[in-house]
């Protein structure tokens, strides 16, 4: 038997030639017997609705992401970059300005992708080609509620068959449908708020993957998560202000899952022994994910997260401290949102195992949770002194922490949760597992329209930048 051991890598041991020559050397034999090099996605979700605060400095931050990743594309290391939008005008239409820029950010630093545009600008017939969909760009970008995505989900009968009328919103929808879209073997999940972003971070991720593969004695590792310190950049603040940031997983999601181990280890067994249940960085093998299931909203990670270990176990997962992340932060409502899909999710797995917490254990939960939270937030108090503090010279700006917020916070996110349990209004829709409800052959065939979509809507973000003309 193996041991239930979970085992670490880290960003500060990547070596950049190295890893680039593992991959580009490292063969898979695909699923119709093709032997050939192993191939990476990177998909970025974003969501950077007009008219809120942050956009100028999130959409700054995904220019720099992508100028990041473009050392990875021409070093062959990443094989295709998709980013999924959920930007929304204040009258709640799609707002394609965010992927426009994209485009223009991705013309002016990736090589690889120049040369594509350049190729389409420069001949009629590659335009009109394009212009159906049937040149496969390196970028791609994809609007969540690009209503023609909607059309062909419903012409193959998806919508109907999971009783939905249109795209759904949320993270996880936007994860959900970033898989049929990519063609990599692996795919790596980037949020797009990162402000001190790395190439490394990439391969830091995908790096045990790939040795899963060329390496048998290695034990393969099918899922790679990131974990680090935060340091939140302030929502509602003018000048720049940081707080100590990862506020839902210090403060909810660590504590509520070593209280929810030691009372139900059959279902949150393993959970406690991750450092950063909820975040977004990660990398996977494309066909455990076709076989996953996924809610809409924030509960993605968690839901990833639970659905690896009772498949596969605690050691197919590889955690990957990334060191420290500065990002760009949510504002306090939407804290409480995540904490309140959070809270549905966990109550649905009790649910799901057959427990339904009486008024009287959910008393006795909260309060174990809320004891449990004093421990870790004199933990954190040390460790914010310690490591964070120091870091507001380097920054030049100030890094705000109050012990009391800290609590105050708790005491919120318990009455959430509370709140939660007791109405019981467990709406958050689920998507199912790809590979589950679709045959091959359909799910095949819906891939490869959803493929052309997004090539084409590149095609038109590129008419409309000028960068392409109409053939
Ligand atoms: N496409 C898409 N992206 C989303 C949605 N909600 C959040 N995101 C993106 O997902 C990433 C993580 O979300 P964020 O709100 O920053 O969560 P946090 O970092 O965990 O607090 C960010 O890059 C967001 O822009 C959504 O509904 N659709
Ligand atoms: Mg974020």
């Amino acid at each position: 038997m193996n041991s239930k051991r979970i085992d670490f890598s880290s960003i500060k041991n990547v070596r950049l030639e190295k890893s680039i020559d593992l991959k580009l050397n490292s063969m898979i034999t695909d699923e119709i017997g093709i032997h050939r090099p192993i191939s990476i996605s990177v998909v970025i979700p974003t969501k950077i609705d007009a008219g809120k605060k942050t956009r100028r400095k999130e959409l700054e931050t995904l220019t720099k992401i992508l100028e990041e990743c473009s050392r990875l594309a021409d070093l062959g290391y990443i094989d295709e970059i998709i980013v999924v939008d959920a930007s929304i005008y204040e009258n709640g239409k799609p707002d394609y300005s965010i992927l426009t820029k994209v485009i223009k950010t991705a013309y002016l630093h990736l090589k690889l992708f120049r040369r594509e545009v350049d190729l389409v600008a420069s001949s009629r017939a590659e335009s009109l080609h394009a212009s159906k969909g049937f040149f496969n760009f390196f970028v791609k970008v994809v609007h969540q509620f690009d209503p023609l995505i909607a059309k062909l989900l419903e012409t193959k009968g998806v919508l109907t068959k999971l009783n939905i009328e249109r795209m759904p919103s949320g993270k996880g929808a936007a994860l959900w449908l970033s898989v049929p879209l990519c063609s990599g073997d692996i795919i790596c999940f980037i949020d797009s708020d990162i402000m001190n972003f790395k190439k490394e971070m990439i391969i830091s991720l995908c790096n045990p993957l790939i040795k899963s593969i060329s390496n048998n004695s290695y034990f393969k590792k099918l899922f790679s998560k990131a974990f680090y310190k935060r340091l939140t950049l302030r929502y509602e603040s003018e000048s720049k202000e940081f707080v100590f940031g990862g506020r839902v997983t210090r403060l909810f999601i660590k504590p509520m899952l070593k209280i929810l181990s030691s009372n139900y280890p059959d279902i949150f067994r393993e959970f406690d022994k991750m450092n950063y249940p909820l975040s977004g960085e990660n990398a996977i093998f494309k066909e455990v994910l076709e076989n996953l299931y996924f809610p809409c909203d924030y509960s993605i990670e968690l839901s990833i997260l639970y659905q690896i270990i009772k498949k596969y176990g605690i050691n197919s997962i590889m955690q990957v401290d990334l060191d420290l992340f500065y990002h760009i932060g949510q504002s306090v409502k939407g804290l409480h949102n995540m904490v309140s899909q959070l809270s549905v999710y966990l109550l649905k797995l009790l649910e799901e195992n057959g427990i339904i917490l009486s008024e009287d254990s959910l008393n006795v939960l909260v309060n174990e949770y809320k004891n449990e939270c004093r421990k870790w937030i004199k933990k954190y108090k040390r460790l914010f002194y310690r490591e964070l503090q120091p870091l507001s010279k380097e920054l030049r700006a100030p890094i705000h922490y109050s012990e009391s917020t800290e609590r105050e916070r708790v005491e919120i996110f318990s009455s959430i949760f509370f709140e939660a349990v007791k109405s019981r209004d467990y709406e958050s829709k689920i998507l199912p597992a790809w590979k589950e409800f679709m045959n091959q052959s359909e799910y095949t065939l819906l891939s490869s329209l959803l493929k052309y979509r997004a090539n084409q809507f590149t095609y038109d973000r590129l008419l409309k930048v000028g960068l392409v003309r109409k053939p």
